[in-house]
């Protein structure tokens, strides 16, 4: 069941992909995710070229089956992560914070499956055009780096435009979420936050306790002046971000105050002036879970919510 063309084109047993958060998703959470027969990301992030290809070693020898690496196109290694991505023939790649297509032609005579992180209708048209193989389509409740239209209006548009299989990403938790999206007429789901509260994602215990107590509310953007809106969840740094903005800071300050941000927060723990990236899903979450029981619930669950439904609107 829940058979798309997105576990077709990846070699995964179920459609849920873990998405590739910096500095949160190594080759311990990448390879359990595929282990459970999603698709494990690691995210490449701010790592160096040579910290991506052994993060790629660690997860060939955890798992056989496929994972992808995400890249972030604002990384200043770039070209170079381009090539270990290709060196060692990872089976997926996903990028994030911008547009890849200028590598596409290399990932492709690779045979290395493309499918970039979209926030919009015309970049979704564009990345199809170029020859992408799917897109992850991001509302703007995700974590991190967002674009400004939510998943719920930003799925069907997509997915009305392109032909190419299209990935929910944002907002999406448990079984509801996931049964949602595809319900859109997305082929797959892309879930961060969930999978940064699991048992195999190293994060730091901080950043998980500070995931459990956060409500529907608790997340702000911040950077929306700096041209990069990056959601977060309440805290000092996020305070003083918003008190810097209506004071009109400039850019330059606004990043000095971001750099490093994320990294305080998700390895050294401090979640008061680190910057504790969360989706708005966040508020759902009650308990860490492990990788397997998080994917099977969904699985499950999404039966059981279809089989209730037509039952119950006399399907
Ligand atoms: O990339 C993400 N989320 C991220 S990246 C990140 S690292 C970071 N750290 C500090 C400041 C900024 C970033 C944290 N979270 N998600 C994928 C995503 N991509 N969301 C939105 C986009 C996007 C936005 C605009 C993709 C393309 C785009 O347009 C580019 C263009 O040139 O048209």
């Amino acid at each position: 069941m829940f058979k798309t063309r997105v576990c077709e084109l990846c070699g995964i047993e179920y459609p849920i992909f873990q998405g590739g958060m910096a500095w949160v998703s190594d080759y311990r959470l990448a390879s359990a995710v595929s282990e459970a027969g999603g698709l494990g990301i690691i995210a490449a992030g701010h790592l160096t070229p040579d910290e991506v290809r052994e993060q790629i070693r660690k997860v060939k020898e955890l798992t056989s089956k496929p994972f992808g690496v995400n890249i972030m196109l604002m990384s200043p290694y770039v070209e170079d992560i381009v090539k270990v991505v290709i060196e060692e023939r990872v089976p997926v790649v996903t990028t994030g914070a911008g547009n890849p297509g200028k590598y596409v032609k290399a990932f492709k005579e690779a045979n290395i499956k493309v499918i970039p992180v979209v926030a919009s209708v015309a970049l979704a048209k564009r990345m199809e055009r170029e020859g992408v193989d799917a897109v992850i389509a991001e509302g703007m409740e995700s974590g991190g780096h967002i674009g400004d239209i939510t998943t719920m209006v930003l799925i069907p548009q997509v997915v009305d435009a392109v032909k190419i299989p299209v990935i929910a990403a944002g907002g999406i938790g448990d079984a509801r979420g996931f049964l949602a999206a595809l319900m859109l007429g997305a082929e797959g789901v892309q879930m961060g936050t969930r999978f940064a509260l699991s048992k195999e994602c190293a994060v730091h215990s901080n950043w998980k306790r500070m995931y459990i107590k956060a409500k529907d509310r608790d997340t702000v953007v911040t950077g929306v002046t700096t041209g990069h809106p990056v959601r977060v969840i309440k805290n000092k740094l996020a305070r003083k971000f918003e008190e810097m903005e209506k004071q009109g800071a400039s850019k330059e300050e606004l990043e000095q105050l971001g750099a490093g941000a994320l990294k305080k927060a998700a390895l050294e723990g401090d979640v008061e002036w680190g910057s504790v990236m969360a989706g708005q899903i966040v508020g759902l979450l009650k308990e860490e879970k492990s990788v397997k029981e998080i994917i099977d619930e969904i699985i499950e669950g999404a039966k059981k919510l279809l089989s209730e439904n037509c039952a119950r609107f006399g399907g």
